[in-house]
């Protein structure tokens, strides 16, 4: 049966702002305070979902969340009506409102892990929301991600949906941002490649020393087991903790896998010949000939690799089997990364042309093309099960761009986050948004008005 990679973009919410809330992510750290453009942010994401759709590939689109998040405010102990909740967290504690406003579920790559069909034992695609709990502004995220997600794959003869690991230090999970999928195509069972930061309970692992690292080998193990995967179908590797270190978060910033290529800095894992020696054969075993592109330091340092977000790419499949990559502006703007691209596409490999958009919003914080979208591999089947509203077609944009210029300011800073009114228009945005996807009421001022 026919099957598709289907790119399920972020869209950026009206309070797109730069808080400086995620140690270890650099973008994120010297762009604090900055005034961010909210409108911008969702056109960029959007013309960057509108080109791929374009070019004939599966794209939708998965909704942002309700900021400031008051019931989280509440939570910390703030009182009143939600306008008395908003003005004392910003005479008292202005960095949880500010975390409280953060739009960062739109880097939805770390939304949830996905496993498809041909993967998992019994034959459905497998969601395990992420707890994101190395950061407070992303540990409030899952409870409304979950309840999209289940919106959006709503047939349970074909979805399974797992709630979030505990969310506590040992099971730290930044879902798909680290996990990619390596397969002879869509459809066929693939090798699902986990790649953490430390281990929670064997101390003789190495780890990090400035940076944190987010993600631990025991989460992934949960989500493999969760999911029904089995011990020839994946593979867990440890991510160099000196990149990390250098400001590599997550793994997607330093690869990115799709079909039978794993583009990748040459110091991306602790012990890449082990890894790339078991990806190989695991894949071998199901069809499939691994190709690792493996980008030499002498080429390309960690450093112009954060700088520039190179990895932070989508390997796309076209339709004639060549691969396109999408990259954002910045590294076009970086000499050394972009004469690298040009060597690339040159070479006779599996990557034939590279496209770059303007993303640089969303960059900002440390978001690009490939933290922007959580891919899900579907069958014709399953693509058909999905809820209808979330799929990108021209009307689609076309409303979605006007629902944004109508709901979305152009310039966003710390006063404007303290103004209630903001939390009026967002929610009002949001309300006119879930009738457009057809999402139904996600929303907790929706549930619980
Ligand atoms: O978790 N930035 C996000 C960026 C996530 C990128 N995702 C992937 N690599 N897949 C993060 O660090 C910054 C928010 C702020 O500072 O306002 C932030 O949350």
């Amino acid at each position: 049966m026919k099957a598709f990679e289907v790119n399920f973009d972020g869209l950026v919410g009206p309070t797109h702002n730069y808080g400086g809330l995620s140690y270890g992510n650099v973008a994120s750290q010297s762009n604090s305070q900055q005034g961010s453009n909210p409108r911008e942010a969702a056109r960029q994401g959007l013309a960057k979902m509108k080109a791929l759709a374009d070019l004939g590939l599966q794209q939708g689109v998965l909704a942002p969340q309700e900021r400031p998040d008051v019931a989280a405010l509440r939570r910390l102990g703030f009182t009143g009506n939600d306008a008395d909740v908003i003005r004392q967290a910003a005479r008292e504690a202005m960095p949880l409102l500010v975390a409280s406003c953060s739009a960062s579920s739109m880097w939805v790559a770390n939304a949830a892990t996905v496993s498809p069909s041909a993967d998992t034992a019994d034959g459905r695609v497998h969601f395990t929301a992420a707890n994101l709990n190395c950061k407070y502004h992303r540990s409030i995220e899952h409870p409304t991600t979950s309840r999209v997600l289940q919106a959006m794959f709503n047939d349970p003869a074909h979805f399974a949906h797992h709630p979030a690991l505990p969310a506590v230090m040992q099971f730290g999970d930044e879902g798909a941002a680290n996990h990619t999928r390596l397969c002879r195509d869509y459809g066929a069972p693939g090798v699902e490649f986990f790649v953490y930061g430390r281990s929670a309970f064997d101390s003789r692992l190495p780890a990090p020393h400035r940076y944190p690292a987010r993600q631990t080998l025991e989460a992934s193990q949960a989500v493999a087991r969760l999911h029904g995967l089995s011990a020839e179908g994946v593979v867990f590797a440890q991510q160099n903790p000196a990149v990390i270190d250098q400001g590599v978060f997550h793994n997607d910033v330093i690869a990115v896998g799709n079909g039978e290529v794993l583009f990748h800095h040459q110091d991306a894992f602790l012990d890449s010949e082990a890894v790339l020696a078991e990806l190989h054969a695991k894949l071998a075993a199901k069809g499939g000939q691994l190709q690792a592109i493996s980008v030499p330091r002498a080429a390309v340092t960690v450093e112009d690799a954060v700088r520039s977000y190179l990895f932070n790419s989508q390997l796309l499949t076209r339709a004639d089997g060549s691969m396109l990559l999408v990259v954002p502006e910045e590294c076009r703007n970086h000499p050394r990364v972009s004469s690298y691209l040009d060597g690339l596409t040159r070479q006779g490999g599996p990557i034939t042309e590279v496209q770059a958009f303007d993303l640089k919003q969303s960059m900002q914080n440390g978001g690009g093309p490939a933290c922007l979208r959580l891919r899900v591999a579907l069958s014709e089947v399953e693509l058909a099960a999905v809820n209808p509203g979330v799929i990108m077609t021209d009307a689609l944009h076309a409303t979605l761009l006007q629902w944004v210029s109508r709901h979305y300011r152009d310039r966003l800073t710390d006063a404007d986050l303290a103004d209630p009114q903001l939390l009026d228009e967002s929610r009002s945005a949001l309300d006119e948004l879930t009738q457009i996807l057809k999402l139904g009421s996600v929303y907790p001022f929706q549930r619980h008005p």
